[in-house]
């Protein structure tokens, strides 16, 4: 992510990887402030064992892009709410990358770090049985907790 601010959105995305047991890593790397330590971990990433990143970013969301830019692994970028303009800036800046270079672009906030990290799941579930089972069961358990008829105070 961008900025320990951004850290009260891509934890969901850290909690949704914790549940299905995927092993990760969240760090603080700055398109903006710290140019060296992207470019470092980007053109590191691979042969540090990492296969897919996410990478959350607000306003002028520049890190999903630059890391795209300097890896052959997926990259899915979460666009952080913004105080100015709500992550309509964040959510600009991240999807519309020329083409060439792709960054699989989630929703604003929340939803996106969560989506982000069940969308990685799903990459990395191709070629891991057993992280596609935990998975479905995941999935099996969201469907099981909706409930046929609303509830007052729930
Ligand atoms: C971006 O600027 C970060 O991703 C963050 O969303 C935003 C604001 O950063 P701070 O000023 O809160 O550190 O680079």
């Amino acid at each position: 992510m961008g900025s320990q601010s951004d850290w009260a959105t891509m934890r969901h995305a850290v909690e949704t990887l914790a549940a299905l047991d995927i092993g990760h890593d969240a760090r603080i790397v700055s398109a903006h402030r710290t140019p060296d330590r992207l470019a470092a971990f980007a053109k590191g990433a691979e042969s540090e064992g990492f296969q897919v990143i996410i990478a959350g970013a607000g306003g002028a969301a520049h890190l999903p892009g630059m890391t795209a830019a300097m890896t052959r692994l997926p990259v899915l970028g979460v666009p952080v709410e913004s105080e100015a303009l709500k992550g309509l800036d964040s959510l600009l800046s991240i999807v519309q990358m020329p083409g060439g270079v792709p960054v699989g672009t989630l929703a604003i906030g929340k939803a996106g770090a969560i989506n982000a990290a069940l969308l990685a799941a799903a990459i990395l579930a191709l070629a891991d049985k057993a992280l596609a089972a935990r998975l479905a069961d995941y999935r099996a358990r969201q469907t099981d907790n909706v409930a046929a008829t609303p509830r007052d105070g729930a």
